[in-house]
């Protein structure tokens, strides 16, 4: 060290201003590069994204340059440079899970879920993340040992107000250049991606806290009156009953299986493992899929942005979409008023409800926005027994999940609407290692591709034992099952690995591909009737809510929702992303670029018919997504009176000793209790549920696995 010659200049203020802006740059740049999935696509463009992290550190660095005491300004100078190292790689850990970036609001929201999250933040982080740090240590060390000397003389005013100044002169230049390429990136904010693409983080976090500061004030300021283009957007877009399904499912129990993670793409797919023998991911639910009875859809599209599992559920539960940024959950569902289904059943047909869950209550704030959602009961992971063996960091596995829940369920009076959210087919889709391993792990160069196909697996054996205790208990006749995929398993920047398990070719793959691989199941199987089969019409989670309820009877013409009855005469072909984006049966529209699907190739040069009509599929886009964003983000439901339902108070609402308060109602209805226990003349059902591991099914696995046990051991 003794021999180290620090330049002379780094012992001066602004020379030491100097290196921790260069080493700023350098940070964001190396995760621009490594990290991000931004989209470059032009010489301006990497122009752009090297220049954009320049105006705002220089901006926030200058700050401690006003500071004339030699240790204060030191002090302020590095703090400055420990916040915004901190703020860029916790968006660098997020992304790697969420591809996307940290809002104000996820932020705000954080701690609601950070119980769940902070399981899987290890798994997220890699070795050479060091290297946001590690510079820290030099600089320490430079300090402590004086090879870097703190220089007394303070900066003149003059000079910092310069610094300043050529700060926002670099920012104006920045912001410039960002508009002449993509007009409208702040006005119309096309999405997260585009505003650090252009702009770096640190302006995209100042512009996000305007944003919601400003977001704020529209629930404080919305009025009665809001209500009224909602309305008319809502009669507008309503699409009619088929008279043909309408009451098909009539006082049915529901239920719903949420498969966690799981994409279209999985179903009738087989993998191939090492020695070219091919295994079927779901051959339960693939079954299901082709069945008669079983109305199944494969161009229905997830329409999540980040708030995951949450935002499918506010789609599902409601017909509304969640939030282009953070979690609805967290940030409304705990506060807003709805007209969710469960309501809506209990009040129109007098359904109970409840959901399932083996997971911590508060995540995604589920305990409190069940409430405003209206469901009955909500068991949480402490009605279930869970450990270390039977969970990982979402908590209790499918197997044991479905099958602890029917000591539940069996009391449950019908009909019923009821969600099961499982959770096992989640990132990271780690292989299991015990008996429920055997599954073949896929082979490419990334592990949460390799895993995702034996936890899909895994799912698709729980469900299926659910499916036999629902016929051995007599559930299954009086029920409608629906399934759905909640969202993508495989995030778009892993694609291109997981192309050539579906025959393509990687070097080719592109936007378009990945547009097309947000498609998830949708399934609603109604035992007894032939009319179902797979039905190409194009729609999305925002769809699934009027389409079930006209399936149940329930006429949805009064209620605020943004999607179509899937299954009506009068539905648009047409899914919309979250962000804007959307696809229809002859365009998709995926990351600014539009994208004929014939072809599968860019439209250059539209046609003038091409761009009227592409137009016109934005525009409605546009409008549905408005349209629920200001009844999310102004709570406007708490204004709607047209839809003759009475005010739930969620202080009714207790998700405490469930098990007793189901009991003491059977024992209260006695011989009018509809609960299946009470149908089996008060004798459990639970006994009924059967339940092995993968090794239970395939025994000639477990001794191919002992074997090779022993042979590693030998
Ligand atoms: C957690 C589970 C996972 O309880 O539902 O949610 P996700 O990470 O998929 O949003
Ligand atoms: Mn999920």
């Amino acid at each position: 060290m003794k021999n180290i010659k620090i330049p002379n200049l780094l012992n001066t203020r602004l020379g030491f201003f100097g290196l921790l802006a260069l080493l700023l740059w350098a940070k964001n740049i190396f995760a621009y590069f490594t990290e991000f999935n931004l989209g470059v696509d032009s010489a301006i463009q990497y122009f752009i994204l090297l220049i954009n992290p320049i105006a705002t550190t220089l901006f926030l660095l200058s700050i401690a340059l006003y500071i004339r005491r030699t240790k204060a300004s030191y002090f302020a100078m590095l703090f400055i440079y420990f916040l915004a190292t901190i703020l860029l790689f916790a968006n660098v850990a997020y992304y790697r899970e969420f591809t996307d970036f940290i809002t104000i609001n996820t932020i705000l929201g954080a701690g609601k879920v950070a119980g769940g999250l902070a399981g899987s933040t290890l798994e997220l982080l890699k070795f050479s993340d060091l290297l946001y740090f590690i510079d820290f240590i030099i600089l320490a060390v430079a300090l402590g040992m004086k090879k870097i000397r703190l220089d007394k003389r303070p900066v003149r005013a003059r000079t910092a107000l310069a610094v300043t100044a050529l700060a926002v002169m670099v920012f104006s230049g920045n912001l410039f250049l960002a508009e002449t390429d993509r007009s409208g990136l702040l006005t119309r904010t096309f999405s997260r991606d585009y505003l650090v693409k252009y702009l770096g983080i640190n302006a995209f976090t100042a512009y996000d806290a305007v944003q919601t500061y400003q977001t704020t004030q529209v629930r404080a300021q919305a009025s009665p009156n809001d209500m009224d283009e909602v309305e008319d957007y809502v009669s507008d877009h309503y699409a009619e009953p088929n008279d043909e399904y309408f009451g098909m499912a009539e006082d049915k129990n529901v239920i719903y299986i949420h498969l966690e993670s799981v994409q279209q793409f999985l179903i009738d797919y087989e993998l191939e493992d090492e020695n070219g023998e091919k295994h079927e991911v779901m051959p339960f639910i693939n079954s299901l899929f082709h069945d008669d009875s079983t109305f199944s859809f494969d161009n229905f599209f997830h329409q999540v942005a980040a708030g995951k599992t949450s935002d499918a559920e506010t789609l599902m539960d409601n017909s509304l979409f969640g939030l282009n940024q953070g979690s609805f959950f967290t940030q409304f569902g705990g506060k807003n008023t709805f007209e969710s289904a469960p309501n809506i059943l209990n009040q129109e047909k007098g359904y109970d409800s409840a959901v399932f869950h083996g997971n911590a209550g508060n995540f995604w704030n589920r305990n409190e926005v069940y409430k405003h959602f209206g469901y009955d009961y909500f068991f949480d992971g402490s009605y279930y027994d869970v450990n270390d063996e039977n969970s990982f960091q979402y908590g209790l596995h499918d197997k044991p999940f479905f099958e602890q829940s029917i000591q539940y369920l069996e009391h449950l009076q019908q009909p019923f609407y009821s969600k099961f959210v499982a959770v096992s087919n989640h990132y990271p889709y780690a292989e299991f290692t015990d008996e429920e391993a055997g599954f073949p792990q896929a082979n490419t160069p990334d592990e949460t591709i390799n895993g995702y196909f034996a936890t899909a697996n895994y799912l698709d054996t729980a469900v299926e034992e659910f499916f036999d205790y629902l016929k051995e208990s007599g559930l299954y006749d009086d029920s409608v099952i629906v399934l759905y995929g909640d969202h993508y398993g495989i995030s778009d920047g892993r694609n291109e690995n997981l192309a050539e398990l579906l025959g393509k070719d990687s070097s080719e793959w592109d936007e378009y591909d990945n547009a097309q691989m947000q498609r998830v199941p949708y399934m609603i199987h109604i035992p007894g009737q032939d009319k179902g089969g797979v039905n190409h019409t194009y729609g999305g989670e925002v769809d699934a809510m009027p389409t079930l309820m006209h399936l149940l009877g329930v006429d949805t013409e009064n209620y605020i929702q943004m999607g179509q009855d899937l299954l009506s005469d009068e539905h648009q072909d047409i899914a919309a992303f979250r962000n804007g984006s959307f696809v229809t049966p002859d365009y998709t529209n995926y990351s600014g670029t539009v994208y004929d699907n014939e072809t599968g190739e860019a439209i250059e040069s539209p046609t003038e018919e091409q761009e009227a009509t592409i137009k016109e599929l934005q525009d409605n886009v546009n409008k549905q997504l408005e349209t629920s964003d200001k009844v999310t983000q102004g709570d406007l439901l708490r204004f709607h009176t047209g839809s003759g339902l009475d005010p739930i108070d969620p202080n009714d609402y207790d998700y405490q000793d469930i098990d007793e308060r189901l009991h003491k109602k059977e024992e209260e209805l006695g011989d009018k209790s509809t609960s299946i226990y009470s149908e089996n003349d008060d004798e459990s059902t639970v006994d009924e549920y059967e339940t092995k591991t993968y090794q239970e099914y395939n025994p000639e696995v477990r001794e191919q696995l002992e074997e090779e046990e022993n042979e590693n051991e030998e």
